[in-house]
């Protein structure tokens, strides 16, 4: 038995509603003390799931706002147990008033994400789900909270179940094949371990590539401006954003960390990374500057590289250059195009090369029309896409695993190694679904929500 906890679970600010909830037994006889309905009857004889209309009032008795309240028995609430909501007038002096009658009334304070680790703990939620209620209520485009809304639905869920269920079965016969050698288990071949863990990993595999977008979706593009010193990179990163977000001068070196801003462009947002200039350098400052960037670039969705179109390109330049083309997405700009023209894009080995000047915005809208055809779009936003890095990397654990078992037993190697890898990834799968989790990894993951969530 849990018990009852209370919270504003709308935001400390003024709204034409606001909501104080509670959870647990007993929460009912709790709000009940401070929230007397107007039709005389105790809270707890009122109709399940019924908005309710009623008055909420302090220990003494005065009235703090007339309300609507909800009682919803469990097991069929979000927590899972009862829960009762009071829809307050949102002014937060109301709210703190209410909170504290209700703590009053022997309500404690619920901690953040205590709602949603209630529903994981009564198995309402699966851990995919419960992190993707704080994926959907920190969502910054609608196509991230479509997918999140997919998963806290279950859709990523239902694909992770099945896998999950085989791996648990084929244990267990592994389990059964190995404690009672003697015993007449029904034959398990060969294959019939092989065949599901092929098509598990394949399974695991899919989703597994569905990241790169899944990250996109959820961060933006990682676009990473690089270049030599004083082309114009924080320039462009400030005419992207709309204001001066980054400090320009004429002398070579001033960016000397990296620095990120969310920008818009067409249709696609990037988290664009401005890096130190890409050199060769003494000065310790700028070198760490240099590591940095190239660091920025590597990990980066995007690669923008930028010269000075006035000057013909050095040395410098095409060593930058070489970095680049090793990446999948590279965009090059000619800038300042304002000042003449030493290079011209059959001098650049990229696919796209746009002539651009920073300082008036010319050749940007062109860049645009680039990064949509590159990454716009075309992303199924139904929660099937795997967005978070926790559930991620244990994903990727489950399938080497399951690589490493099907090795195994391609070499036929004794039945309790193969069944070490295969326990292993469904260890690692069960860390995914919240089957398996350690006690301090879903404690790291409630504290991210906030309180009343
Ligand atoms: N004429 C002209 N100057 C530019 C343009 N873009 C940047 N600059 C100048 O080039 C210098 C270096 O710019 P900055 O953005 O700091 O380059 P970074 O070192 O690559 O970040 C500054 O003096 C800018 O004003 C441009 O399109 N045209
Ligand atoms: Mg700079």
């Amino acid at each position: 038995m849990s018990h009852v906890i209370a919270a504003v679970s709308t935001g400390n600010q003024i709204s034409a509603i606001g909501i104080l909830r509670l959870t647990g037994c007993g929460c009912a006889e709790v709000a009940g003390k401070v929230f007397t309905l107007n039709n005389g009857k105790p809270l707890q004889e009122a109709p399940d799931r019924k908005l309710m209309l009623g008055q909420l009032h302090d220990a003494q008795g005065r009235v703090i706002d007339s309300c609507l309240g909800v009682y919803t028995r469990g097991p069929r609430s979000y927590t899972g147990e009862d829960t009762v909501e009071i829809q307050c007038h949102g002014s937060p002096a109301v709210l703190a008033a209410g909170l504290d009658a209700l703590f009053q009334a022997g309500a404690k304070p619920a901690k953040r994400g205590e709602f949603t680790k209630r529903a994981f703990l009564n198995g309402q939620l699966a851990l995919t789900q419960a992190e993707a209620v704080i994926d959907l209520i920190e969502a910054e485009t609608a196509d991230a909270a479509a997918n999140a809304a997919g998963q806290v639905e279950g859709v990523l869920q239902k694909k992770l179940n099945p896998i999950y269920n085989d791996l648990v079965d084929i244990c267990s016969h592994f389990h059964a094949v190995l404690d009672y050698p003697d015993e007449d288990i029904e034959d398990f071949g060969l294959a019939n371990y092989t065949a599901p863990l092929r098509t598990d990993a394949k399974a695991l595999y899919a989703i597994m590539q569905t990241y790169g977008q899944g990250r996109i979706l959820k961060q933006g593009v990682a676009a990473a401006i690089v270049g030599k010193p004083n082309v114009g990179k924080s320039s462009l990163l400030n005419a992207l954003a709309g204001y001066e977000r980054v400090i320009v001068t004429e002398i070579a070196g001033t960016t000397r960390d990296t620095v990120e801003e969310p920008v818009m462009v067409g249709a696609t947002r990037l988290r664009l990374i401005d890096t130190a200039g890409i050199r060769q350098t003494d000065d310790q400052i700028e070198a760490m500057g240099v590591e940095r960037s190239r660091q920025a670039a590597e990990n980066a969705d995007l690669v923008i590289f930028v010269c000075d179109g006035s000057q013909p390109l050095s040395e410098e330049d095409r060593e930058v250059i070489d970095a680049c083309l090793e990446h999948e997405h590279a965009i090059a700009l000619i800038n300042k195009s304002d000042l003449g023209q030493a290079v011209v894009p059959s001098d650049l080995p990229f696919m796209t090369v746009i002539p651009i000047c920073a300082k008036t915005g010319e050749g940007l809208d062109l860049l645009a029309d680039t990064v949509d055809l590159m990454f716009a779009g075309e992303m199924p936003c139904d929660g099937s896409v795997l967005t978070n890095p926790r559930q991620y990397d244990a994903v990727r654990r489950a399938y080497e695993a399951m690589l490493s078992a099907l090795q195994g037993l391609q070499l036929g190697l004794t039945p309790d190694a193969v069944l070490t890898d295969v326990e292993a990834a469904m260890d690692a799968m069960g860390e995914v679904t919240g089957a398996t989790v350690r006690e301090d990894i879903t404690a790291r993951i409630f504290e991210r929500f906030c309180v009343g969530k």
